[in-house]
């Protein structure tokens, strides 16, 4: 029975000669072993009473076991639901619940504490999951999907504040590997270099689709290590990372260009790359980085040519396929290439819609197909884009995406903080780091120190402020809306003028 990405992604590694992981480690795991381990799964999952449709929630530390999750999942026709590591209890539940998962694995050490902290959810250890799983006697034939049915659902937070699950189809997710393959000219012969997490868009579907579906082998990093990065590169072909990857890479002495001459792409995204550090990068090593701009909802959107300028501060071309276009954020109207708005984005790459949100769906998804991205940017006369800014509340930091609104709420609750703002500003390492601006209330306050320590627990460590402020008031416009432009001028230079300073 046709299933359109295990049949693409993971059906042709029986055949596959090569390796598809290269442990660091030492040692290998060819295409066969690993579609062995997949099927094992897939009846894992099968008997632990999942059906097709079905939601799997997954917080389990990068390993070949969590990525031979993903192809479970998809030869079981089980809706994957990856989760990052930092996420907290609390955070796990709320996605665990909304997605309505029927089974929720995690590394073994972890499996007590969730299972405690969600009594009414199913959780098993992935080490025990698996050697079950391996227990079992048969083989597993992947059970049929369509190019609609649901592979994966990944959750973003809101600028509300709420969460929401992106659904992403069989096609929507193989119609960006085939036109990243094409566009960044993968093949058999390449040896991906890959040290990003898999529970986002960027490592498992951006990186992982691409490299099985061009036969290309991957370097299994468990996570980005400079030392090890560089240690292991002279054995890659590719890489694919975010800004703060390259900013580290810089800053050490190990990058050059000889350690880089077995590499034929560098490829960066989910965060502005700067352009100094392209023309560093560049100065330092003679690769030109190729920056590409995607999203959790659409995979990837455009990318800067293999062949042509790679243009620093420019996210490049639409894919093929894909249709991209300029916008007035108020009227809707199609501006003109030169001017800034809105960037919609149409085609197979596209999402479902996000789960349980029929009004939200309704309200980023026109009637005509395009996806409102919530970021603004302008085209060039050669058909370039970038991005200029972003009308959703968000910070990216270290690629990672922190939604003020969240954090606010929680800041707002705790006790002599009148009111708060958060707010994104440059960072050396980061790109953005999330800096905390309250209201105060003087009788008594607050002991500022403590502030990041009452969030602990709440949300993931990543997302705790890297400063925390006082103002007397926040900056209101005339809607009483807080201007955070006005924050972000005044707090902008906290982390990146010490240094130069
Ligand atoms: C870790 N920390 C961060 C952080 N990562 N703080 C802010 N922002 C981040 N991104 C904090 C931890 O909470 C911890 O704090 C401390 O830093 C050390 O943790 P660590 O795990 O050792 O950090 P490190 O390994 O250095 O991680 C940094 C990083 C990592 C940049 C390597 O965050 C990373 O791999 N980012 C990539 C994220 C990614 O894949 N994004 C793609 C999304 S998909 P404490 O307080 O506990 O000590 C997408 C679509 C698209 O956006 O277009 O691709
Ligand atoms: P996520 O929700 O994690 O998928 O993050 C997607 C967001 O990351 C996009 O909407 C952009 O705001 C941002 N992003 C991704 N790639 C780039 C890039 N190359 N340059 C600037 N911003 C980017």
């Amino acid at each position: 029975m046709a299933n359109p990405l295990f049949d693409a992604l993971f059906a042709p590694l029986a055949g596959r000669a090569g390796p598809l992981l290269i442990l660091p480690g030492g040692g290998d795991i060819g295409g066969p072993a690993f579609l062995q381990l997949v099927g094992q799964m897939a009846r894992g999952l099968q008997a632990a009473g999942l059906r097709p449709g079905d939601r799997l929630a997954v917080q389990v530390a990068k390993s070949p076991e969590a990525f031979g999750l993903y192809g479970a999942a998809l030869a079981a026709g089980v809706v994957l639901v990856p989760l990052n590591g930092a996420y907290e209890p609390a955070e796990v539940g709320t996605f665990v619940a909304d997605a309505g998962a029927g089974l929720l694995l995690v590394d073994d050490a972890a499996a007590g504490t969730l299972q405690a902290a969600l009594p009414g959810t199913r959780v098993l250890g992935v080490g025990d999951f698996c050697r079950d799983a391996a227990g079992l006697t048969g083989g597993f034939d992947p059970v049929g999907r369509g190019t609609d049915d649901l592979a994966a659902l990944l959750y973003t937070s809101g600028t509300t504040g709420r969460s929401k699950g992106a659904m992403l189809s069989h096609g929507n997710l193989l119609s960006n590997a085939q036109a990243l393959v094409e566009a960044w000219r993968f093949s058999a012969e390449d040896v991906l270099l890959h040290a990003l997490p898999i529970f986002h868009t960027h490592g498992l579907f951006v990186a992982c689709n691409v490299a099985l579906l061009s036969g290309a082998a991957m370097i299994w990093l468990p996570g980005f290590r400079v030392d090890e990065v560089l240690r292991v590169m002279p054995r890659a072909t590719t890489m694919m990372g975010v800004p703060t990857y390259y900013t580290r890479l810089l800053a050490d002495p190990g990058l050059n260009r000889a350690a880089t001459t077995h590499m034929r792409l560098f490829i960066s995204g989910s965060a502005p790359l700067l352009a100094d550090t392209h023309a560093a990068f560049e100065r330092l090593t003679g690769h030109a980085i190729l920056e590409r701009y995607g999203m959790t909802e659409t995979s990837m959107n455009t990318s800067n040519p293999y062949d042509g300028a790679r243009r620093a501060g420019s996210v490049g071309m639409p894919l093929p396929g894909i249709a991209v276009r300029i916008t007035d954020p108020v009227s809707g109207a199609v501006l003109p290439p030169g001017d800034a708005g809105m960037i919609e984005v149409s085609g197979p790459n596209v999402l479902q819609g996000y789960w349980n949100l029929p009004d939200k769906t309704a309200q980023d998804l026109r009637p005509d197909g395009f996806f409102i991205t919530g970021d603004l940017g302008r085209f060039d006369q050669g058909g370039y884009l970038t991005i200029v800014g972003r009308l959703k509340d968000m910070v990216i930091s270290g690629g990672l995406n922190i939604y003020p609104k969240e954090l606010e709420l929680l800041l707002d609750a705790l006790p002599g903080v009148v009111e708060s703002a958060v707010i994104g500003v440059p960072h050396p390492d980061l790109g953005e780091a999330v800096v905390a601006v309250l209201v105060v209330n003087r009788k008594p306050p607050p002991d500022l120190a403590a502030i990041t320590g009452r969030l602990q627990g709440q949300v993931a460590r990543f997302k705790l402020p890297k400063a925390v402020v006082v103002k007397a008031d926040l900056p209101r416009n005339a809607m009483g809306k807080v201007r955070k432009e006005a924050l972000r001028a005044e707090f902008g230079g906290m982390f990146t003028t010490r240094n130069t300073g």
